[in-house]
């Protein structure tokens, strides 16, 4: 059905929840709007409200906490279609870290639309006070009150310049007003109050949400209702696309590939994993392949592991994660720790590439040990069990590799250039 919006179900809240009133009032008002899935892109935050994009047939990104603000007003500006809805879900956690994006998104006047989901707390995590916590409001871990009222999100919104700003709850059908603001131009925003079950109802026991508003002052009503002030980027039409650098590798060679392979390639941060991993993709385009990269590494750079995810494919890839890789190149000590349980689990059909200095975990996988790291370098050991991987598989050209090789800088490595061009 190309209407339906949420694929998902039963939503993953906990019972009585008004993030599934929001949720489920979202989808309706996408269908009162007549919107096709694939015109609405929904931007979520950390947080309990954040979990529903799984549900979701629109376009979703997933941001950091306090971040989707953020997230939404580069995808509003970069797409500048007025046929595309960009919506974002916060919560009142995620608007109080993320509170000078909300004022800067109602300032430039975004196309698109914040739905605050204001629980008054912070639910995911059980329960802390955020900045929104109207006075005297217990939470599990302020069971005296909060001692002052939080923002007024609405006002502070309205006063930085808002088109379109409303305050009201999660009771009933909500999905006329969630399409009112859906269907404005510029920016809008609906601050949805809910009490959360689980940690705001247990420590407030008896309160009730409207009478709760009323003694706080959040007033349900309008806002801001005014003419937008539609965010324009006078550079659009001068700046190029980020993958513009990307689109210009051309197809100069042939790929034997009939089915996508997944790859992953672990080892050292500071060795080259993920420049090994990018040239091998490279080499893969110049082949006439599909290709997606995926890199992973600890928050801190430059320590412990660093990780890529490839899948190279004669077909468009529509799922870019590889959570059971073909073949696996294991390259350092970090890299062995960080993939050990994945490489337990390869099948005998799986090939796994390992430097010979490590010790091989059980695997029923076919694997290849070489010393990759005595003969290249450890800086160098990823690339150079690449050039072994596909020396062995063969699905493109062994001159794809070698000329986006020579066009690199790792190429300036005489040692390795003279591997190279000796072995393969
Ligand atoms: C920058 C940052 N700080 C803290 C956390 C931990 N954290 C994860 S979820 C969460 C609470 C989310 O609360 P809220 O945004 O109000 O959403 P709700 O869970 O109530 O829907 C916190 C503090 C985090 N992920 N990122
Ligand atoms: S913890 Fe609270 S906010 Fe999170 S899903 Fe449960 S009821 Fe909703």
């Amino acid at each position: 059905m190309d209407n339906q919006f949420i694929i998902n179900e039963p939503l993953p809240f906990c019972k009585g929840c008004g993030h599934t009133v929001v949720s489920k009032s979202t989808e309706k008002a996408l269908q009162k709007l007549q919107l096709n899935p694939r015109d609405v892109v929904l931007v979520t935050d950390i947080g309990c409200h954040g979990i529903i994009d799984k549900a979701f047939a629109t376009h979703t990104v997933h941001g950091l906490h306090g971040r989707s603000v953020a997230l939404g007003s580069g995808i509003s500006a970069g797409l500048d279609n007025p046929d595309k809805k960009v919506i974002v879900f916060v919560g009142d956690g995620g608007a109080t870290i993320g509170m000078q994006h909300l004022i800067d998104a109602s300032h430039n006047g975004f196309n698109m639309t914040v739905v605050i989901h204001n629980n008054m707390l912070y639910g995911m995590t059980g329960g802390q006070p955020s900045e929104f916590t109207p006075e005297g409001f217990k939470t599990p871990t302020l069971p005296e009150g909060a001692q002052h009222a939080g923002y007024d999100i609405c006002a502070l919104a309205s006063e930085a310049g808002a088109a379109y700003v409303k305050r009201i709850s999660a009771i009933g059908d909500i999905s006329d007003e969630l399409a009112e603001a859906f269907s404005r131009k510029g920016f809008s925003l609906l601050e949805i109050m809910e009490i959360c079950p689980s940690y705001g109802v247990k420590s407030n026991p008896g309160l009730k949400l409207k009478q709760l508003m009323k003694n706080a002052g959040l007033d349900e009503k309008v806002y801001a209702d005014k003419e937008p002030r539609a965010y324009k980027t006078e550079e659009r039409s001068e700046t190029s696309s980020l993958l513009s650098s990307k689109l210009k590798i051309e197809k100069n060679y042939d790929s034997k590939l009939s089915k996508p392979i997944r790859m992953f390639l672990s080892g050292s941060a500071g060795e080259g994993v993920q420049a090994a991993a990018e040239l091998f993709i490279r080499a893969g385009m110049k082949s006439g392949l599909q290709v997606t990269k995926k890199g992973s590494y600890p928050v801190t750079v430059g320590v412990g592991f660093s990780a890529s995810h490839l899948i190279l494919s004669p077909d468009e890839i529509l799922y870019s994660d590889s959570p059971q890789p073909d073949v696996m190149i294991v390259s350092s000590k970090d890299g062995l720790s960080f993939a050990r349980k994945q490489v337990e689990k390869l099948d005998e059909n799986k090939l796994l590439f390992i430097d010979d200095s490590l010790e091989l975990p059980e695997t029923k996988a076919k694997v290849v040990s070489l010393p990759f790291r005595e003969e290249a370098g450890a800086r160098n050991a990823m690339i150079y069990a690449l050039f072994h991987y596909l020396n062995q598989s063969g699905f493109m050209p062994m001159e794809a590799l070698k000329e986006v090789f020579g066009n690199s800088k790792i190429s300036g490595n005489k040692k390795l250039s003279e591997l190279v061009s000796g072995k393969f």
